[in-house]
């Protein structure tokens, strides 16, 4: 299935500059992605969005519609971190030669990256997705919801710099759902959770409007949770296939197999995944950048070893108190903390100083995103 809405000028000529302006941003372009684009622009080479990977291969769209692009020579040569390559939502610096074949020059600096150790006995970081807004964590609320699975999947969408939501599908087989949402948000570290059923509709306007014209949100959850299915509500016509779960445990078939951005006719962009058991943080160091905030203030608590609950003097309680921190940050940097101890044990030292490296420069560019947010003086 291929992303639809933007067409190649009929005649082969370049489109006028509103209307170019209008599709690059209708895809997520920003003010700042066009200053990065700057330098790239300047050589003449074009910004494409990747909406698909294949094995190498990518899907890009662009002012010039849809292409297959792949990176140049140069680039491979020169790029030793997978985490480094163009992944789903890069915007990247494209050129098309004139026998047709489009090359990638460049990643643009993403403002959110959604990561998770690959699978494997390596320990690699891998780009689920780029420059997303929100994090959708799917999860089902036909029986097999998983409390801890889900805090950590909430736990990593927290990392990504993206804002986290948590939607419970299947909304019409459940009878009661009071007592799960409440459980669900006992694990949600501030994560706002919402209800949805793709079959009654409930919810469904409400992730709509959250995703919104020009942004990109992505689904996550385990196999068969229904993400595909609420991606199909949300455009109004069948993008992705969809299976039946298994009958005797309530497990999905793990039919979307690849991720993949789809735009929606309001203007929203999609990212569907393919059902994931486990979304593993693996290494601290994103704390430090992401959290960085919390960690200044931490250091003019009275106690050293301040829990930041009711110890007296505490810095970071003041500033809940006095609203310069939103409460809903200390619970989330209290649940990562947590998943990372946890996962600290599991990576060996070796691929964590190889990782502390490459995360550096991907969460440099989740610092700028959350300046942007909160405020530079307390994200430089
Ligand atoms: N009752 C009910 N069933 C649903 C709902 N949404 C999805 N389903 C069913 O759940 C099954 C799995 O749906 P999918 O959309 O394929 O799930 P997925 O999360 O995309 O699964 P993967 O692609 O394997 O990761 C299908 O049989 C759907 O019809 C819902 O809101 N209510
Ligand atoms: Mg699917
Ligand atoms: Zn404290």
């Amino acid at each position: 299935m291929t992303i639809e809405g933007v067409q190649p000028p009929i005649d082969g000529t370049q489109p006028e500059i509103e209307v170019v302006q209008q599709t690059l941003e209708s895809l997520g372009w920003t003010a700042a992605l066009a200053d990065a684009n700057a330098v790239h622009a300047a050589n003449g080479h074009r910004p494409a969005r990747v909406v698909a990977e294949d094995r190498g291969s990518y899907q890009v769209i662009g002012q010039a519609g849809e292409q297959r692009a792949s990176v140049t020579g140069r680039f491979r040569h020169e790029t030793s971190d997978p985490a480094e390559f163009p992944a789903v939502g890069d915007w990247v610096a494209v050129e098309t030669s004139p026998a047709g074949d489009t090359t990638i020059h460049a990643v643009l600096p993403r403002r959110s990256a959604l990561i998770r150790q690959a699978a494997g006995r390596r320990t690699v970081a891998q780009v689920v997705g780029a420059n997303l807004d929100i994090v959708f964590v799917v999860a089902s609320l036909n029986g097999d919801l998983n409390l801890r699975r889900l805090e950590r999947y909430i736990a990593v969408a927290w990392e990504s710099g993206a804002q986290p939501i948590v939607l419970l599908s299947k909304a019409d087989l459940a009878d009661d759902t009071g007592p799960i949402v409440a459980d669900v948000e006992g694990v949600a570290a501030g994560a706002t959770v919402l209800i949805v059923s793709s079959f009654d509709g409930r919810g469904v306007d409400e992730v709509r409007a959250l995703i919104g014209p020009g942004r990109t949100a992505a689904f996550v959850g385990s196999s068969g949770v229904g993400k595909s299915t609420l991606l199909n509500r949300l455009a109004g016509e069948e993008r992705a296939t969809v299976n039946e779960i298994r009958e005797a445990d309530a497990r999905g078939r793990h039919t979307t197999t690849r991720r993949q951005i789809h735009r929606l006719p309001e203007g929203g962009l999609v990212l569907d995944t393919p059902g994931m058991r486990e979304l593993a943080l693996w290494d601290g160091q994103g704390l430090e950048q992401s959290f960085g905030d919390l960690d200044e203030l931490a250091a003019g608590c009275r106690f050293s070893d301040c829990a930041h609950g009711a110890e007296p003097d505490c810095a970071v309680q003041a500033a809940i108190a006095d609203g310069t921190v939103p409460a809903d940050r200390l619970a989330a940097w209290r649940k990562l903390q947590k998943e990372t101890r946890h996962h600290e044990r599991q990576v060996d030292v070796l691929a964590r100083n190889e990782e502390r490296r490459r995360w550096k420069a991907i969460s440099k560019s989740v610092g700028k995103h959350m300046a942007a947010k909160y405020g530079p003086d307390r994200w430089s």
